[in-house]
């Protein structure tokens, strides 16, 4: 019997007389991605057998990529949403022969995916992981996997495009930047809810150069999309403004070449390509089945899957020579010729427009311009004080107006939040004018994290803005910030119980640990207004990792710093604000934030009464955590162990600084909705509370003779 017969729901394959050379080049895709899966005995072989001639047409006949330097920074983007595809991107950045490029952005000579990296896909060190990781594959755009994510930061690096177009092309050199940005997704990417946001905001700002490609194979884990999904994608695409369009069979590269064409010439709005497609194809048992989407095809299924494709049956990660020179003729002529062109391009350019060029040598290193903390100010001594998202927001303009492309907005929270940039000029970003650098995302904090990501990988410098409490929507593609290492900025202000009569939906308790507890994040709390200053310092000059900045609504002390520390003792993490006389304190107070002015008020009552105290303000875990032991033990004494912690907030974590006898004052419920003084009275933040869990850690922690004795 003919494996032809045996596939029933098999629609009828291609002629395998005379193959032609795209045939043996999707048919090399397919094999190669199901060798790799069946290797692994791990890994998602279906969607990349069911998508090769996608990826084979958008790489082969569009996309503006050259393998040899897959950093231009015109390139067109490709992003697969569907992360779980991975193999299907693997085998596109082998067969094209990608180039692997450094961390400072120089390309080597070898490539970014040698079929042994194939072969050894899903294993230790491999540069062919689970899922596609940005930083760790030359090519991988955007690390996907988490469904929803890749289509949104496809948003993030269109709207990217669309800026720096605005700001760096001038006459004459209209299409210095123009790329376009492609997205493959699935039915999974269409159901996340992110993805709704993402496609909202794209269709409102007419974002014609993205095109997100929706791989409509009706099969997810659990089986048919009729169990879950029967919405009518195409009219809700449509709704939000974008130009839709379908490709009735996944194997016709007439018609997806057309529906690329379309989008080229789809001018106003974003394109949606909906393409009809048969997980696992050619499979003969588990075509069109879910058992096609996250397991191996088995060695038998693979084999009567490669008859089917008249492929020879028992070669495994078998390239026909004639594929690679295939692909060296199509996207490695035309990107190589692309990409010569541009830089040629941009020599005319520095000649023409020497500052923007040096702007954008810059920005596209990830370095800053000269003099960019030259505007940064002091802030007075102040009783009265001001909240940090008020000392932020002047900080914030200051560093703007020396950092052109420090570019960003917020959640529908701006006013609140105090991150507009105000500058003459600086403008609204819009689909009217894509040159503002202030943006406003709508209520839509999971996408904002996700667009900060793709504004970020264009090497723009973007910040985002929000409520703290709302860092539970965007943990999703904070995370991705921090896996990639991007320094995406993210400004949180209304930071504590301090926002009072809102209340406990209001009030972040565990935000502050649940970001601590994110590998690669840096997040600050400062504790006033030079505190801040300081922070951005450290925020602006990281290059290799996203920074959470933690603000107040309500005003704090702006603190004497002739008489207490420099705020420049920041930048460590965390320093001695305020000691015993000559050292050696009985007590240490730590505190973060808002909190830190208390500890100082608890301070000064301890010091009167002839308490040996010491004020550690420690804004930021991270930064501690990362100097030596020398600096650590001169800050935090082992020997001192009367310790208390002070923070509004849970104390999740605390007693690695506290030591499991130390005191915390902290909160284990939710808050609630009152005016602050009640709840700072309410839950324990007074300088009273503060001193006497000050005297009770000095009497445990007293020597046990001495306490006998007393
Ligand atoms: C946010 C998120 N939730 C769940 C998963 C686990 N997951 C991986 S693939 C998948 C099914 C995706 O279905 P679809 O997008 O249609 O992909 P296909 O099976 O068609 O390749 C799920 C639920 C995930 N990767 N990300
Ligand atoms: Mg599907």
């Amino acid at each position: 019997m003919s494996a032809a017969t045996e596939t029933p729901t098999a629609p009828p394959l291609e002629s395998r007389a005379q193959p032609s050379i795209e045939l043996t080049s999707v048919n090399t895709i397919r094999t190669l991605s199901m060798d790799g899966v069946q290797a692994a005995n791990s890994g998602h072989p279906g969607t990349p057998m069911a998508l090769a001639p996608v990826g084979y047409t958008l790489w082969q006949q569009f996309l503006r990529f050259d393998p040899q330097d897959p950093v231009w920074p015109n390139r067109d983007r490709f992003v697969l949403s569907i992360g779980h595809a991975s193999m299907l991107l693997y085998s596109l950045l082998h067969l094209t022969e990608v180039r692997a490029v450094s961390k400072d952005y120089e390309t080597l000579g070898e490539v970014a995916v040698s079929l042994d990296a194939i072969k050894a896909f899903r294993q230790l060190d491999s540069r062919c992981p689970g899922h596609p990781e940005y930083r760790w594959t030359s090519g991988v755009e955007t690390t996907t996997g988490p469904l929803g994510q890749g289509v949104s930061t496809s948003v993030g690096m269109a709207i990217g495009r669309q800026w720096l177009a605005s700001r760096y092309n001038r006459p004459g050199f209209e299409d210095l930047f123009d790329f376009n940005v492609y997205a493959l997704c699935g039915d999974g990417c269409m159901m996340e809810g992110i993805s709704s946001e993402a496609a909202s905001l794209a269709g409102h700002l007419q974002l014609s150069n993205l095109c997100w490609i929706y791989d409509n194979n009706h099969i997810t884990i659990e089986g048919h999309t009729a169990l879950t999904f029967t919405e009518d994608v195409a009219t809700r695409f449509i709704g939000y403004g974008w130009n839709v369009t379908r490709v009735g069979d996944a194997n016709d590269i007439e018609m997806l070449a057309r529906a690329f064409r379309t989008f080229h010439n789809t001018k106003d709005r974003p394109t949606l390509i909906i393409v009809d497609s048969h997980i696992g194809y050619g499979a003969p048992h588990k075509q069109d089945t879910s058992g096609a989407h996250g397991e191996p095809l088995g060695e038998d299924e693979v084999r009567l899957a490669k008859r089917n494709y008249g492929w020879p049956e028992d070669k495994k990660f078998y390239v026909p020579d004639s594929v690679y020179e295939h692909f060296r003729q199509g996207i490695g002529k035309r990107g190589k010729e692309l990409r010569d062109a541009w830089f040629a391009r941009i020599e005319e350019y520095r000649k023409q427009y020497p500052d923007l060029a040096k702007e954008l040598y810059r920005m596209q290193h990830r370095q800053l311009p000269e003099g960019w903390d030259h505007d940064l100010p002091e802030f007075p001594t102040d009783a009265k004080g001001l909240a940090t998202r008020e000392s932020s927001a002047k900080v914030l303009n200051a560093a703007a107006k020396n950092i052109p492309w420090l570019i960003g907005g917020s959640a529908d929270l701006g006013p609140s939040t105090k991150t507009r940039i105000t500058q003459e000029g600086a403008g609204d970003f819009s689909a009217e004018n894509y040159g503002g650098r202030n943006f406003h995302f709508g209520i839509r904090e999971h996408a904002m994290g996700a667009i900060l990501n793709g504004l970020s990988l264009v090497k723009v410098r973007p910040f985002g803005s929000g409520f703290f409490i709302f860092v539970d929507y965007m943990r999703g593609s904070m995370r991705l910030s921090a896996l990639m290492e991007i320094p995406v900025i993210y400004v949180f202000t209304h930071d504590s119980i301090g926002v009072g009569e809102d209340g406990p939906t209001h009030q972040p308790i565990e935000q502050l640990a649940h970001m601590r507890s994110m590998p690669g994040l840096i997040m600050i709390r400062p504790a006033d207004a030079n505190e801040v200053v300081e922070a951005w310092k450290v925020i602006l000059q990281l290059h290799h990792a996203p920074a959470v900045l933690v603000l107040t609504r309500q005003a704090v002390p702006t603190i004497d710093r002739r008489k207490y520390a420099p705020a420049a003792g920041l930048a460590r993490g965390a320093y001695i604000l305020a000691d015993a006389d000559g050292g050696s304190p009985e007590v240490i107070l730590i505190g973060t934030g808002s909190e830190v002015a208390l500890c100082l008020e608890a301070y000064e009552q301890l010091t009167k009464e002839g308490v040996r105290a010491r004020v550690v303000s420690m804004p930021s875990w991270e930064l501690f955590d990362d100097q030596d032991k020398e600096y650590r033990d001169s800050v935090l004494p082992p020997q001192v162990r009367a310790r208390v912690s002070v923070e509004m907030a849970s104390d999740f974590g605390w007693t690695k600084y506290t030591g499991t006898e130390g005191s915390r004052v902290c909160i284990e419920t939710f808050g609630a909705s009152a005016p602050l003084k009640q709840l700072m009275k309410k839950f324990g933040f007074n300088m009273g509370h503060l001193v006497a869990a000050a005297k009770d850690q000095i009497a445990l922690h007293k020597p046990s003779e001495e306490r006998s004795t007393s």
